[in-house]
Formats: structure tokens, C-alpha cells, sequence
């Protein structure tokens, strides 16, 4: 069975002015197709993977063959990541979207970190300074958030940790709009940010 790409859980014009509508098409329809279409090249001729949910073959990226495994890391980290990063995101203004966290996640933002504004720069500046193609993360390791980065398309799911979130900070998510000014699509991403959906996968991470 092939791997599908999702349709986005909201219109193409919806995260605007923070992501722009041409970014988003170029973003899913191009970006993120193209990982499901090379991850389905990939595991053509191993049926009993390509049947497992694409985080359980991140997760357990022990169970591939060496022969296929970095690009079923690459790719389908790229399956992966994706559908996560459109969930985590909503119409600016409507309910639970941008503005201060609520729930149980703003709690433990305030346990470790201080308060949201320290969490937030602590976040945006990890992700910033993220040395070419990757991602942003907040993971929950020992009781505690961790905000950590890894390169490329690679999962703290690979290391046994369930992601509460991440920020994709490949060029291809912000250059149209904001250029190089990665620091820039950082900051602005937090009016957008689903704090519903984070709290659910918070309550995940927790187990
Ligand atoms: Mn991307």
C-alpha cells in the first residue's frame, strides 16, 4: 500500500501573512509530495515496510535494511516531519491559535523554562542558529521540556522520544517570504502555532 499525501487541514491562504499562499502550495504540493513519492519509490519491493505507518519505520529505523535505511530517514522524515508541522499550525485570530500557550503545556513551559517569552527564545534561537537544513524541536526527556535541533529530516522519534513540536527550518519553508531572514519567520510563526494540538501531543509525550 502506498504512502498518500494529506490534504493541508485548513486553505492554502489560511496561515497569511505569516506563511504566504505561495509558499504553502509549494511547500505541500511540491515539497512534501515529493517525500511521499520517493519514500513509495523507496519501499516498492518491501511491501511488509511500506504497510507500517511511517512513524513506526522512523521510529524504528533499526528494522529496515542497510540498504534502503538513509533514504527511508531522509524521506520518510520527510513524510513525517511534514504532517506534523501542518498540524501544529491554524488561522491567526480563531481559537487556540498564536497567543499565549494554555493548558498543561503552559504550565510546563513555565516549570522550565520561566515563563513564554524565555521559551520562546530559547526555541527561536536554537532553531536560528541550526547550521543548514533541519528542524527545531521540544521533546520531553527525564520529566522535563527539551528544546534541541537536528539536521535535516531526522526525528527525535529515531531516539525514542515523541515530538511535541517543531519548526522546519529548511530555506524552502521561509525564502519567498521572508528570504534569509530565517529569524524573522521564527519569531512570526508563534501567531499561527495550534496550542490545542500541541497540548494533545504533549499528552502523548507524557504517555
Ligand atoms: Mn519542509
Amino acid at each position: 500500500m502506498a504512502y498518500e499525501l494529506a490534504p493541508l487541514p485548513y486553505d492554502y491562504s489560511a496561515l497569511e501573512p505569516y506563511i504566504d499562499t505561495e509558499t504553502l502550495h509549494l511547500h505541500h504540493d511540491k515539497h512534501h509530495q515529493t517525500y511521499v513519492n520517493n519514500l513509495n519509490a523507496a519501499l516498492a519491493n518491501h511491501p511488509d515496510l511500506a504497510a507500517k505507518p511511517v512513524d513506526e519505520l522512523i521510529a524504528n529505523l533499526s528494522a529496515v535494511p542497510e540498504e534502503i535505511r538513509t533514504t527511508v530517514r531522509n524521506q520518510g522524515g520527510g513524510v513525517a516531519n511534514h504532517n506534523i508541522y501542518w498540524t501544529l499550525m491554524g488561522k491567526p485570530g480563531t481559537s487556540g491559535i498564536g497567543g499565549n500557550p494554555t493548558g498543561a503545556i503552559a504550565k510546563q513551559i513555565t516549570a522550565d523554562f520561566g515563563d513564554f517569552e524565555a521559551f520562546k527564545k530559547t526555541f527561536n534561537e536554537t532553531a536560528a542558529k541550526h547550521f543548514g537544513s533541519g528542524y527545531g524541536w521540544l521533546v520531553f526527556q527525564d520529566g522535563k521540556l527539551k528544546v534541541i535541533s537536528l539536521l535535516n529530516q531526522d526525528s527525535p522519534s529515531s531516539q525514542g522520544l515523541y515530538p511535541i513540536l517543531l519548526n522546519d527550518v529548511w530555506e524552502h519553508t521561509y525564502y519567498l517570504k521572508y528570504q534569509n531572514r530565517r529569524a524573522d519567520y521564527l519569531g512570526a510563526w508563534w501567531n499561527i502555532v495550534n496550542w490545542e494540538e500541541i497540548n494533545r501531543r504533549f499528552a502523548v509525550a507524557k504517555g
